[in-house]
């Protein structure tokens, strides 16, 4: 089957049910013996099996800092998915089913279609980047992630010059979903970046953390790192990728509008209207450890603030 040159297959870049049609005629096509099974996961570089990656590459940008322990990161969670408590997801989040996965991708944009977490994975090369992680509620971590860019994914998807926005969105499955049941936010949750955000480098596809392939309550199996934006931007378990013209919906936003903005970058000068967002707690040094003053963009300023030159970032929260 031949690939053209960012490794997306014609067969791919169709509409959802099409897709599907041609994906029964061909495990119809290989039962009967008529192609080799290649599927798509052949020569690519999907999740490997045995849940631990084996050829990471080291990001050179990583903090130098000590990570927060595996323990810290997969057990005290925010994934409303599965309940609104930090110890829910690790709980809960068991009856995410991530295998089979696929993304679709909408909007504008040449390649749309479905596509297998395969095929999403398959050329990318994976790294292990240690990034500051803070979420709005004022408590940070030091997490080594595992992905790639998501430049690198969306630039597949050949967005046109109309997509000056990218929608994420979460699976919406009341089935493996139990949190789904209360409307503490709209579900599906979503999430949203300009493009010129979504095509920075510091902006990972994640699929992993500390070497091993994403626990549920984590976001499997591929969600979103933002660095330096508050934790929420992160979205998890993605199965809808969307290219738009206009600020998109975001879950936070249309829950309180006022508290929560479209850009939602780390700026210790602009609090929350109910608390300060000028220090951190960060997680892991006990309940009475000092707090840490919060870093502009949450530390990567240097890296993103041109991004931002002509907004004014306290009427732009
Ligand atoms: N789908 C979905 N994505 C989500 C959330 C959520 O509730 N649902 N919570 C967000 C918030 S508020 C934070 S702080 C981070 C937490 O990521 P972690 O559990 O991996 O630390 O996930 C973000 N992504
Ligand atoms: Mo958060």
């Amino acid at each position: 089957m031949s690939k053209n040159h960012n490794g997306l297959k014609p067969s791919e870049i169709t509409p959802e049910e099409v897709f599907f049609n041609r994906r029964e005629i061909l495990r119809s096509a290989v039962a009967l013996g008529l192609v080799p099974a290649v599927a798509t996961t052949a020569h690519g570089a999907p999740l490997p099996p045995s849940g631990e990656f084996t050829a990471l590459q080291n990001w050179p940008g990583s903090l130098s800092e000590a990570p927060n322990s595996y323990e810290e990161i997969t057990s005290y969670n925010n994934y409303y998915e599965f309940g609104t408590g930090k110890g829910d997801p690790v709980r809960n989040a068991h009856t995410l089913e991530t295998d089979p996965w696929s993304v679709s991708v909408t909007g504008e944009a040449d390649k749309t279609g479905t596509y297998t977490l395969e095929d999403i994975l398959a050329p990318h090369t994976f790294e292990e980047r240690i990034y500051r992680f803070r979420c709005v509620e004022a408590w940070s971590m030091i997490v080594p992630w595992v992905g790639f860019p998501l430049a690198d994914l969306l630039a597949r998807f050949e967005p046109n010059s109309e997509a000056r926005y990218v929608q994420f969105f979460t699976l919406n499955d009341r089935r493996q979903m139990p949190g789904l049941r209360s409307p503490v936010l709209e579900w599906p949750y979503r999430e949203g970046l300009t493009i010129e955000e979504a095509m920075h480098p510091l902006a990972l596809m994640t699929v992993g953390v500390y070497g091993k392939v994403l626990p549920n309550q984590n976001g499997a199996p591929l969600r979103l790192i933002v660095p330096w934006k508050y934790g929420f931007k992160s979205i998890k378990s993605i199965v809808r990728i969307h290219f738009g013209r206009r600020q998109p919906q975001t879950s936070w936003n249309m829950a309180a509008a006022r508290e929560y903005g479209f850009y939602s970058n780390v700026n210790p000068n602009v609090d929350h209207p109910r608390w300060s967002q000028a220090t951190e707690r960060r997680l892991g040094g006990g309940l009475f450890a000092a707090r840490i003053p919060t870093l502009m963009f949450n530390g990567y300023a240097e890296e993103v603030a041109h991004l931002y030159s002509d907004l004014d970032l306290v009427r732009n929260y």
